[in-house]
């Protein structure tokens, strides 16, 4: 089992293999036939969120309310095998999980607890997470939404931008600055004020909705606002949890190609032989399979720190940067091993490596998470 060199199948539980199987066999068998159409036309299957939470994979690590309460690690395992399926269904996971439901989990009160997640873990509702704005991305505390207070009311007026599930979304769960710091704020679909406008153009992520929120002096209730959270680590500590999943959804994703071009050198002849009897094919070979196995024991060592409950956000920074730059360096690869079948999607590999860009941009991108572990080792900010 060359993706498991090292035999790290060994360090999971019985229960973590069986989930890990159960996800792995539902992309098999419903995701890898058809994402390579969802990618070409654009679009994620609306009936895949109520699929995904019969699967039991949404908000799976989150306790109560519907949800099924499994370890870090266990969610992590989902992670990876859905992002070998595409990252796009692994963003869909994430966002609905780590960061609106976790949203609503953390910060939220009893009656939104209540009324969203049980829907959510199965599926009948989706969330989106809105914080990112068109002026205001990698600083997000430069956000310009704000919400005011209007007697019992408030008034929540501005733009969201790049947000995963966005129109597909039942509620939003948007951050927005206040006289009394920032603040998250639910709003459901139709109300009033509230609109979305769809991405396109996208030549990464294409099997995933991308979104503008647009919110228009929109009035919502008192009870709309997330009592827990009153500044930007209220937002900060939902994108911990995704991006922990993206740790180990990048080693999936670069378990795909690497996998496809092993499968491939192994068939493809050129000079009468199997191009993998060629040296230089036999050390890309090796090094893709060398970062597939590191970034899945760096992901298995951060998921154990979870579960222990002492996983510090400047670990998850090093994960998520170490394994999306691995992946991204593994898709590429095993693009070039593929010759021109590699630009096709006849095969996942260029979809994972365009997927990757993505990726590596979104949640923070590689230099944020540079600096952020450059300031936990030197006790110096250099954001600003
Ligand atoms: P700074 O002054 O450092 O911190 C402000 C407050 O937040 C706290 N904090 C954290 N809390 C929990 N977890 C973390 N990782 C935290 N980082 C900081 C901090 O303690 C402070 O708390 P308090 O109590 O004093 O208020 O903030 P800063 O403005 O200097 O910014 C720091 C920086 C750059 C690291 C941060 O803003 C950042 O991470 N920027 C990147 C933005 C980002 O990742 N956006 C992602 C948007 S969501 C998304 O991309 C979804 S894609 C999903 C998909 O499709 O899969
Ligand atoms: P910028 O912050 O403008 O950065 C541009 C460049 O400058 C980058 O290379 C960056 O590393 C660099 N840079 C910025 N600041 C510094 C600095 N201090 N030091 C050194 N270099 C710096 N956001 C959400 O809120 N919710 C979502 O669901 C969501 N989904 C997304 C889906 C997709 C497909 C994509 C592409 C993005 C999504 N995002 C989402 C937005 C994403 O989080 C942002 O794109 C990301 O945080 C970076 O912000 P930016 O694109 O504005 O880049």
């Amino acid at each position: 089992r060359p993706e498991d060199f090292l035999g790290i199948d060994q360090l999971l539980s019985d229960e973590e293999r069986d989930i890990r199987d159960t996800v792995r066999a539902f992309v098999r068998d419903r995701v890898v036939p058809e994402v390579g159409g969802w990618f070409e036309e654009a679009r994620i299957p609306h009936e895949l969120p109520g699929k995904l939470g019969k699967l039991g994979v949404l908000g799976m690590h989150l306790e109560g309310y519907g949800c099924a309460g499994t370890s870090a690690t266990a969610y992590g395992l989902a992670c990876m095998e859905l992002e070998a399926g595409d990252s796009g269904v692994r963003s869909l996971v994430s966002v609905q999980g780590s960061l609106a439901m976790y949203a609503i989990h953390r910060w939220g009160s009893e009656e939104q607890k209540q009324r969203w997640l049980p829907l959510m873990a199965a599926g009948d509702a989706v969330g989106c997470f809105g914080l990112t704005e068109p002026d205001s991305g990698s600083d997000p505390g430069s956000m310009r939404t704000h919400a005011r207070r209007d007697g019992a009311d408030w008034i929540l007026h501005g733009q969201k931008m790049w947000i995963t599930n966005g129109s597909l979304a039942d509620v939003a769960v948007v951050w927005a600055g206040t006289e009394e710091g920032v603040r998250g704020f639910l709003v459901p679909k139709g109300t009033a004020g509230f609109s979305t406008r769809d991405i396109h153009r996208k030549l990464s992520l294409r099997a995933s909705v991308t979104s503008e929120l647009l919110l228009d002096d929109v009035r919502l209730p008192a009870d709309a606002m997330l009592p827990g959270a009153t500044s930007l680590k209220g937002p900060l500590s939902c994108l911990n949890e995704a991006r922990y999943g993206i740790v180990w959804g990048a080693a999936g994703a670069a378990r795909a190609c690497f996998e496809a071009a092993l499968e491939y050198s192994t068939s493809r002849i050129q000079f009468d032989r199997p191009i993998a009897s060629f040296q230089i094919q036999q050390q890309k070979l090796a090094m893709m399979a060398l970062e597939v196995n590191r970034a899945t024991l760096l992901a298995l060592h951060l998921g154990r720190l979870k579960d222990a409950g002492t996983l510090r956000p400047e670990q998850v920074s090093m994960g998520k940067l170490a394994n999306v730059n691995a992946a991204l360096e593994v898709a590429r690869t095993a693009r070039q091993v593929l010759g021109a079948n590699g630009i096709t999607l006849d095969y996942p590999v260029i979809r994972h490596m365009n997927n990757l860009e993505s990726v590596v941009t979104y949640e923070g991108t590689a230099d944020v998470h540079a600096l952020v572990i450059g300031s936990a080792l030197t006790g110096i900010q250099a954001f600003r």
